[in-house]
């Protein structure tokens, strides 16, 4: 049997009883296809999906069959950093001579630890599509060297090296990929099957999931600077060299859709609103309305919007499409603090009221135990949530803010009163801190008691506490 050229390979986390971040980095099929285009042999093997269509599953034995020529392990969500970094130790036991190459956010914030590691040989640091065919290059076909490749922190005989980090997706590379097309994905249709992401609080409507979800972006990028987002405008600064938001082709983003229905989706789980891209999201929704595609949608804004903006996602999708809200807290003065989109909590109301009036259901998203947050701005939190409940229909969620690499809170702990618990890549590895906790305490709150209070408000919101493994 031939090699294969490359195999990405996904690890979610496996805490025993649970599978989580199930869905791969929304770029990695992108890529897939991409180094197809150019003629190599692909394939990804999700860790997840593998053992759950058939229990023998090995990945000892599949990497043998497969003896890719290039590995490529996605650490894009910290949560998954255990069984990113153990699943390139397995595939360097399995296949010695075979370059292992990691890449996504987490493996941007911590690129030189992990190409320090014996069994990685590089990491892409930010945006990845023309570096990784750049990168097949120099593996497959002997062209040039890992010094040619932008981005690229690599690791030979000599030491460590770190390339620059020049290189951003452009409108250009970008209008030609295929977000949707899972078609290189072993065991799509399970994949897409079964419910993958279970974001809402256990006990509210939809937090068993979503069945048959696509997840597809109109672009990336943020310009905003919520202090706790790997992705904000300034964390990007770090992670890639993209300023402000890149908005993908109407052609392509249709095609996307198009192909995700092929493949069985039923919802659309999207999660890109900066205010600068929805008049361009509203063309993709025109364009979504002209196909006759019918589908649901979980919408995230990331502020609220014109109504006519809320109206068109109304229309656009079928009954039961969701509007999600995340004000975070009920005090506006933490919010102002943290988010970089603020609003008032009287706004927050007035969205809600104008989403579910336009025919679309509402889910809220608050914490505790947010940095700067005393135990009075929590109560103003739970009086907020008593006042969703009673004026509107809205679901509520209520998680710890997970303390993720790169952004403002974890880049200056101090001016925020944060104290990290997790800081070092080898913290995110063995979960350092009090297991399911958002790693990190502050001035008037230790780890545990985030969680305890987390549970207050979801008992206080009629639903059950946080479990053990909850995130
Ligand atoms: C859309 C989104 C989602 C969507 C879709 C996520 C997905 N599967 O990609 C949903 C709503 C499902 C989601 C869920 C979660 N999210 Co989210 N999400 C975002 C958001 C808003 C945009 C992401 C985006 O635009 N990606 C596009 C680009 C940047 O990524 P990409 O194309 O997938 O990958 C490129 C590079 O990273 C790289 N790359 C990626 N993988 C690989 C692999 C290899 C081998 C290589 C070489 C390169 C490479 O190349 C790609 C192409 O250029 C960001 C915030 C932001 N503004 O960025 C948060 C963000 C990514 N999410 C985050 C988190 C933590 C989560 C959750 C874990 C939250 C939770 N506790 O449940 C879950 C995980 C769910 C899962 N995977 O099962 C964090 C990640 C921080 C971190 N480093 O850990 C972010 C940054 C927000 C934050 N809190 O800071 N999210
Ligand atoms: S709005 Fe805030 S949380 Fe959302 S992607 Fe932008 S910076 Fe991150």
């Amino acid at each position: 049997m031939s090699r294969l050229d490359a195999l990405f390979i996904h690890a979610p986390r496996f805490d025993g009883t649970r599978r989580e971040v199930m869905v791969m980095p929304l770029g990695v099929p992108a890529l897939a296809n991409l180094l197809a285009r150019d003629g190599r042999t692909v394939e990804i093997l999700h860790l997840g999906i593998e053992p759950e269509v058939d229990p023998s599953f090995s990945i000892a034995r599949a990497i043998k069959e497969l003896d890719p020529r290039l590995a490529l392990v996605p650490l894009h969500f910290n949560p998954q950093t255990r069984a990113a970094i153990d699943a390139a130790r397995w595939v360097r036991q399995a296949a010695p001579g075979t370059p292992i190459v990691l890449g996504g956010l987490t493996a941007t914030v911590f690129a030189r630890d992990l190409a320090s590691l014996p069994f990685v040989d590089a990491v892409v640091r930010g945006d990845a599509e023309e570096p990784l065919r750049r990168l097949a290059r120099v593996i497959l076909d002997g062209e040039g060297s890992f010094a040619d490749v932008p981005n690229l922190v690599w690791r030979d005989a000599t030491g460590l090296h770190q390339n620059e980090a020049r290189w951003a997706l452009d409108h250009e590379t970008a209008g030609g990929l295929e977000h949707g097309n899972l078609r290189l994905l072993r065991h799509r249709e399970a994949y897409v099957a079964r419910a993958l992401y279970a974001d809402f609080s256990e006990g509210a409507d939809g937090s068993a999931g979503y069945p048959f979800a696509a997840y597809l972006n109109a672009g990336r990028g943020c310009t905003a600077d919520c202090a706790y987002c790997g992705g904000s405008r300034s964390a990007q600064l770090l992670t890639s060299a993209r300023t402000g938001v890149l908005l993908y082709p109407i052609e392509k983003l249709v095609n996307d859709v198009r192909d995700a229905v092929a493949h069985g989706a039923k919802t659309l789980r999207t999660c890109f609103d900066p205010p600068e891209a929805r008049a361009h999201v509203g063309r993709w929704l025109d364009a979504i309305r002209a196909e006759g595609i019918t589908l649901r949608a979980i919408y995230d804004f990331w502020l609220p919007a014109p109504r006519a903006f809320i109206d068109d996602v109304a229309r656009t999708f079928t009954a039961g499409s969701v509007a999600v809200y995340s004000p975070d807290c009920g005090s506006e003065a933490v919010r102002r603090r943290l988010r970089g989109y603020a609003y008032s909590n009287d706004q927050l109301l007035r969205a809600i009221a104008e989403s579910e009036s336009a025919g679309l259901s509402v889910h809220c998203f608050f914490g505790a135990g947010l940095p700067t947050e005393t135990l009075a701005d929590v109560d103003e939190t739970a009086r907020l949530i008593e006042r969703v409940q009673r004026e509107t229909g809205a679901g509520i969620s209520v998680t710890p803010m997970f303390l993720d690499p790169g952004n403002a809170i974890f880049r200056d702990p101090e001016r925020y009163g944060v104290r990290l618990v997790r800081r070092a890549l080898k913290d995110f590895y063995e979960e350092r801190g009090t297991p399911g906790g958002p790693g990190y305490e502050t001035e008037h709150f230790t780890e545990s008691e985030i969680l305890a209070a987390c549970s207050r408000l979801l008992a206080a919101a009629g639903l059950p506490g946080l479990g053990p493994s909850r995130r």
